[in-house]
């Protein structure tokens, strides 16, 4: 309690518009407390639909402490469970992605359906009685082509993601896609270092020469101040909402996501080096015009994506430890895309692996500094960094209000 007193406390007195105190950065407890309040709590994206197209594909995740098993049943439907078997306790799927008609236990073969329940389960004595025992199922939800799940007992309302993001997603089809390539790269610095990062482009000039050439830096594409005012952007909407693509900035009340469909530079149609596209089959049959920018959709804590017309880039990003964090990005391209003809892997990932390579050298960077006993908190730029200023105030309100609550039911 002493802790949740603290952190109540520092980030009720936050400067604001000024970074994090250092222990939000480096702590294990405040660590253990953003797991808890946050990561065991709420809605996280972990993967596509299109990565379990059939009956008995799975993939999994670890979230913190808890592994996960995400499965497509023989009905088609996506459901999640706790990966830890009913009799023992052994992980029931060891691999990061397979496919099989029942879920088995490697441990004694207890053995589950897609459904999550036991069915088989060897000499366990008349009394034994199978239905007791089906894995311990979590919530999970699949949007648009996005699978979210979420551990908590009782999950707060989707409904209102889904209302925002769906009609945003739909056009580009996304859980007809097949994955062309899928990188997960380990950055060592705290997951809200990872986000800060994410949040602003006021360091891409200085840093991400590749993605300059077709990406905006300008704050009105990264940022959340929506660009109402900008002609070019405004522009944009309304030729792309013309062609049936909703597009017009988005941000839910809470803060936790938004969507926005922003241009990129001049002529550039995809992340490649010329700007042109890097798959010759569009994204999305749906989508029959060009030059429809990226459609950007963030969803904290786990997930930025871009959509472009010929491939989609998903990012999520998973904590491994207060100083480590695993980002996941994965390339969607049309699922009749023939790779060799239709694209080729490296120039299709080229922009974002060196993109993420330049992103994870600056997080670890960030995070040598703010381990110095000299680091304070410095002030984020207005101009530039109203995303941050966006994201360590949705983290604050968010830790605010769940540890408040905490406390309230323990009085
Ligand atoms: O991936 C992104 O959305 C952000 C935008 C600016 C910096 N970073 C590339
Ligand atoms: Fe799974 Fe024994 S722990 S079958
Ligand atoms: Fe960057």
């Amino acid at each position: 309690m002493d802790l949740h007193n603290t952190v109540l406390r520092q980030l009720k007195n936050r400067r604001d518009g000024f970074s994090l105190e250092q222990p939000f950065y480096i702590d294990q407890d405040y660590f253990k407390l953003d797991m808890e309040t946050i990561w065991y709590r709420d809605w996280l994206f972990v993967g596509h639909d299109c990565e379990i197209p059939r009956a008995g594909n799975y993939v999994t995740a670890q979230i913190g402490d808890y592994p996960v098993v995400i499965v497509r049943g023989k009905d088609q439907v996506i459901r999640a469970f706790h990966n830890t078997c009913r009799h023992r306790g052994h992980r029931v799927c060891t691999q990061e992605r397979g496919a099989s008609a029942k879920l088995v236990c490697p441990y004694h073969q207890w053995t589950y359906d897609l459904d999550g329940s036991l069915v088989f389960a060897r000499q366990m004595g008349e009394s034994f009685d199978k239905q007791d025992f089906g894995l311990k199922p979590v919530h999970c939800e699949s949007v648009g082509g996005y699978i979210f799940i979420c551990l908590a007992n009782e999950a707060s309302d989707f409904a209102p993601v889904r209302a925002t993001i769906e009609p945003y997603l739909k056009p580009h089809r996304l859980s007809e896609a097949k994955v062309a390539h899928r990188n997960t790269i380990i950055e060592k610095g705290n997951w809200k270092l990872v986000w800060e990062n994410n949040r602003e482009c006021y360091h891409c000039a200085g840093n991400h020469p590749e993605l300059c050439r077709t990406y905006p830096e300008a704050p009105s594409a990264t940022g959340v101040q929506g660009a109402k005012d900008d002609p070019v952007i405004t522009e944009h909407w309304a030729r792309c909402e013309a062609a049936g693509l909703p597009s017009e900035f988005t941000m839910d009340p809470s803060g936790q996501f938004r969507v926005a469909r922003m241009p990129l530079i001049q002529d550039a149609e995809s992340y490649t080096m010329s700007g042109k596209r890097a798959v010759k089959r569009p994204l999305s049959d749906d989508v029959t015009v060009s030059h429809i920018g990226t459609m950007l959709l963030f969803h904290y804590p786990t997930t930025w994506n871009h959509i472009l017309v010929d491939h989609a880039i998903s990012f999520r990003v998973l904590p491994i430890s207060a100083e480590e964090t695993a980002v996941t990005t994965t390339w969607l391209v049309h699922k009749d895309a023939v790779e060799g003809v239709d694209y080729n892997v490296d120039e299709l990932t080229h922009v974002w692996k060196m993109t993420n390579d330049q992103d994870r050298a600056i997080v670890e960077e960030n995070a040598f500094g703010i381990r110095s006993p000299a680091y304070e908190p410095g002030p984020y730029s207005v101009d530039h960094e109203g995303g941050v200023m966006q994201f360590v105030e949705w983290y604050s309100n968010f830790m605010v209000e769940r540890l408040q609550g905490d406390k309230a039911k323990l009085s």
